[in-house]
């Protein structure tokens, strides 16, 4: 058996933030574990479908996303939440809605450079164009966490290795 946690991604937009979430969800429902991924896909079209990306917005989206996590971790559910989350102090407030076991910060540590030259969607280089405002990095801030859990760098390994990285260090603490 497993305990409920929250695996909190944290990462720029291109980052691999959900292929890696994702990944590692399929090494852990492979192990037996009950899991689920919470990204954008299932979140910001229907909970989240009246936020933009305004501080304000993505402050709220946080804020709701934390508590819907935490609702997850009381069904004993292993969570992976895909967001950019910018801003250190709303990764806080949902780390303290949680016990220190459950909360397990993963920054998806890609530089810039890297996510504007994968850039899938094409949205760098609108915003480089000044056809988005307020893009993470490009003229939003993104806070990088000071100590998480996991450290990963997509540039250096392959997704299949990133995602172990962050499998090895549930085994470690117990987790699994
Ligand atoms: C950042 C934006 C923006 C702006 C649309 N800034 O690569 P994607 O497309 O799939 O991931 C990005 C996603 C970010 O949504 P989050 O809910 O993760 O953001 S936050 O945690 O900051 O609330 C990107 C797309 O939405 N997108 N406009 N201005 N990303």
């Amino acid at each position: 058996g497993h305990q409920g946690a929250v695996l909190w991604f944290t990462g720029l937009s291109g980052s691999g933030k959900s292929t890696v979430a994702n990944a590692v969800d399929r090494l852990l429902h492979d192990k037996g574990c009950k899991t689920y991924v919470l990204d954008g896909d299932n979140v910001r079209h229907g909970l989240n479908g009246d936020l933009g990306f305004s501080d304000e917005d993505r402050v709220e989206n946080i804020r709701r996303i934390g508590e819907v996590a935490k609702l997850f971790v009381d069904a004993g559910t292993l969570v992976s939440t895909a967001f950019i989350s910018p801003f250190a102090a709303d990764r806080q407030l949902v780390r303290d809605l949680l016990s220190a076991r459950q909360f397990i910060e993963v920054f998806i540590d890609t530089p810039l450079a890297v996510c504007e030259q994968r850039d899938p969607k094409g949205l760098y280089k609108k915003a480089r164009a000044g056809e988005i405002k307020h893009f993470t990095g490009i003229d939003s801030a993104y806070e990088a966490p000071m100590s998480p859990e996991v450290h990963v760098k997509t540039a250096e390994q392959s997704v299949e290795q990133c995602a172990q990285q962050v499998v090895d260090y549930l085994a470690q603490q117990g987790i699994l």
